[in-house]
Parts: C-alpha cells; sequence; structure tokens
C-alpha cells in the first residue's frame, strides 16, 4: 500500500499501471479487502419475521400457481448484505416454501443439498429417492446432493416449512448441476413412515450391508418427538439451563451431509446461552417460545417462524423469559473440512482457538 503514493506522480509507474490493466494483471499491493485481518462479513445479521413473511407466503400460494418450470413456491431470504443476490448467507440459501392442499411439487434434483424444517401442517410428504416421508412440525427432512426429491401435500391445509440449501456455495464453487422429474408413483395420504427411518432410524442399529456410509446421512429423517424426548432429558439430569443436541449420520457418526450441520437447542424460562464466535454462517429458526437473540450490533426478539442469520465471525448470543426451542443449520462441515474453522468462546477476549 506504501507504494500506491507514488501514484501520479510517478510516470514510469503510471505507465507500469497501465500496462498491467491492459495485460489483465493488478498488483497486490493496491488490493485493499483482500488480505484482511477477520473477515469483511458479506452477509449481515437479518431476521425475517413469521408475522411478516407467513401472510406473502399465503398471498403467493393464492396468486402463483406450482408450475413446470418454477418448481417450487418458495420465498427466499434475501440478506440485505448480499448485494440483491438471494442468499441468506454468503454460503447458504434459505426460504420459506409453501404447498396447498392437493399440490404436488414435482421431482427434481440437483447438486446443491438442502433440509427442510417443517413449521406449520403435518402429513404432507416429501419424496426423496422414491421414500416417501411423511412430515410434521419439527421434523428436519434430509435431501442431500443429487437425491431426487418431490413434494406432496394430500391434506387439506396448507404447510410451510423452512428451507436451507448450500447453493451460494455450490454456486460459487461452479458446482451446480440440475435435472427435472421423473415424477413417482403418488404415495397416497398417508405413508406409514419411511423406508429410511425403518431401516436406520432405530439408535445404535444400522444395517451391516446395503445403503449407508456414503458422504451423506442415509436417515431422511429426524423426528422431532426424538429431538424433545433428548434435549428433555439432559435439561432434567443438569443444573444448566440449555441444552443442545446435534442431529448425526447413523453409519458414520459425522454430520448429516458433507456441507451442512444441524442442530435443535433448548433454553429453560429464563435461560441463556452465550455461543461466542465461530467462522462460517447459520440460520436460527425458533420453533417454540421466545426469546432475544444478539448477533453482532443487531438484537431480535424472535417467536416461532422467525429465522435469523448469524454470518461468519459474529458474536451470538441468546435469552429468553418464557423458554425456547431453535433449531439451526450451518455451514461448520465445510470450514471444518477445509481447515478454516476458527472460534472464539465467550468473553475470551482477542485469543481464539484453532
Ligand atoms: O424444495 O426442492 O428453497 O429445489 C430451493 C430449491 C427448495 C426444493 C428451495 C429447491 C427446493
Ligand atoms: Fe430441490
Amino acid at each position: 500500500v506504501a507504494t500506491t503514493r507514488f501514484q501520479g506522480e510517478n510516470p514510469e509507474l503510471d505507465g507500469l499501471y497501465g500496462d498491467l490493466a491492459e495485460a489483465d494483471l493488478q498488483p497486490l499491493w493496491l488490493q485493499e479487502r483482500l488480505l484482511t485481518a477477520a473477515p469483511p462479513q458479506r452477509s449481515v445479521p437479518f431476521c425475517w419475521k413469521a408475522k411478516d413473511v407467513y401472510p406473502l407466503a399465503e398471498r403467493a400460494r393464492r396468486l402463483v400457481p406450482i408450475e413446470r418450470g418454477g418448481d417450487r413456491r418458495v420465498l427466499m431470504f434475501s440478506n440485505p448484505g448480499m448485494g440483491g443476490w438471494c442468499m441468506a448467507t454468503s454460503t447458504m440459501s434459505a426460504a420459506i416454501q409453501i404447498l396447498g392442499p392437493g399440490e404436488i411439487a414435482p421431482a427434481h434434483r440437483h447438486t446443491a443439498a438442502a433440509i427442510r424444517f417443517i413449521l406449520e401442517g403435518s402429513g404432507a410428504v416429501t419424496l426423496v429417492d422414491g421414500d416417501a416421508i411423511p412430515m410434521i412440525p419439527g421434523d428436519l427432512v434430509l435431501t442431500p446432493n443429487w437425491t431426487w426429491h418431490e413434494h406432496h401435500n394430500p391434506t387439506d391445509e396448507r404447510v410451510l416449512w423452512l428451507d436451507v440449501l448450500d447453493l451460494a456455495l455450490v454456486i460459487w464453487l461452479d458446482a451446480m448441476f440440475f435435472e427435472p422429474g421423473p415424477d413417482a408413483p403418488d404415495p397416497g395420504p398417508s405413508p406409514s413412515g419411511s423406508t429410511s427411518e425403518r431401516r436406520f432410524g432405530r439408535s445404535g442399529i444400522v444395517p451391516v450391508s446395503g445403503a449407508g456410509g456414503g458422504a451423506y446421512s442415509p436417515l431422511f429423517v429426524y423426528r422431532w418427538s426424538d429431538v424433545d424426548a433428548v434435549l428433555d432429558d439432559i435439561l432434567g439430569g443438569i443444573a444448566a439451563h440449555h441444552a443442545s443436541v446435534r442431529y448425526s449420520d447413523p453409519v458414520r457418526g459425522g454430520d448429516v451431509m458433507p456441507t451442512l450441520r444441524c442442530e435443535a437447542h433448548r433454553l429453560r424460562p429464563g435461560g441463556a446461552a452465550d455461543f461466542g464466535r465461530a467462522t462460517g454462517s447459520a440460520m436460527w429458526t425458533v420453533f417454540t417460545g421466545e426469546g432475544v437473540a444478539s448477533v453482532g450490533d443487531s438484537t431480535f426478539e424472535v417467536e416461532p417462524g422467525d429465522t435469523y442469520v448469524v454470518p461468519s465471525w459474529c458474536p451470538h448470543r441468546l435469552e429468553t423469559a418464557a423458554g425456547a426451542d431453535l433449531f439451526t443449520v450451518g455451514d461448520a462441515p465445510t470450514f471444518e473440512a477445509l481447515g478454516l474453522m476458527r472460534r472464539r468462546p465467550p468473553d475470551a477476549g482477542e485469543r481464539s482457538e484453532r
């Protein structure tokens, strides 16, 4: 940077800069936001409130039919820091998806991996590689990289869920591929649970041969009733006011997918949790209860269905008067795999753990 002071005073140097530009070269010493002391966050702390988003989703449901081409009725969260790109964080898209009674979102597959966290309406079905998964609020459903998926709502009510995909990452990596249908046969009104659950959903027991052991979890759905029971038990056994669980691949034990980490958190009434800061971004959704989230310099009062962003390296703290259950999904596995995960516990000053 020191050398820039000669700019305009030294004709030879000016000539060099001109010739560099002609040759599609740029001097590192003039780049200002490249080798930064800490990441300049692209996405900013932000919260989408259910009371704003749900009515807009309902209007979209009435006005916009699901057609081939669009395929999905999805309101994408467009982070104000992302310059108008419809991404929630620098690696992830997030959205509210709504399906009316009798509607079908047709089959397709893509290299971006997705999770859904069900927020409203019981009995819609997502088929993942042909396996019909009935969904009720609080359930987590995976549609991993390149798995066929389609959504059916055979019920009389609208259903609404949170979608989160590693879409910004996949697009940045020039790795996006997409392929439409064939639609699977209609699963009918109430399939009796999925094959993936029957084979992989009993804790500690996995088939010796068959699927699993690949890059993503062969269990495509995690039931809220199970999450609820574990959180309850953890909090019952300790004096702390915060319990958390991680959704894991029952065969390999790691995260559910190579790019996304999912967790559920419960705070007792009057409880608080301080997460410090970490590289990587995350979406947090309130399932039940209420709370106040501090993310960087922002404060959000959150209620069920509200979703907020914790950008990379932003301090994050939660507190609640009435108690709260939250679901979170983030890109931590990518950071860990690439040696880019860095954490700073709360109150650690400038010291960070690598
Ligand atoms: O439900 O398959 O939010 O393909 C974005 C892309 C949801 C889906 C999204 C998708 C889907
Ligand atoms: Fe999709």
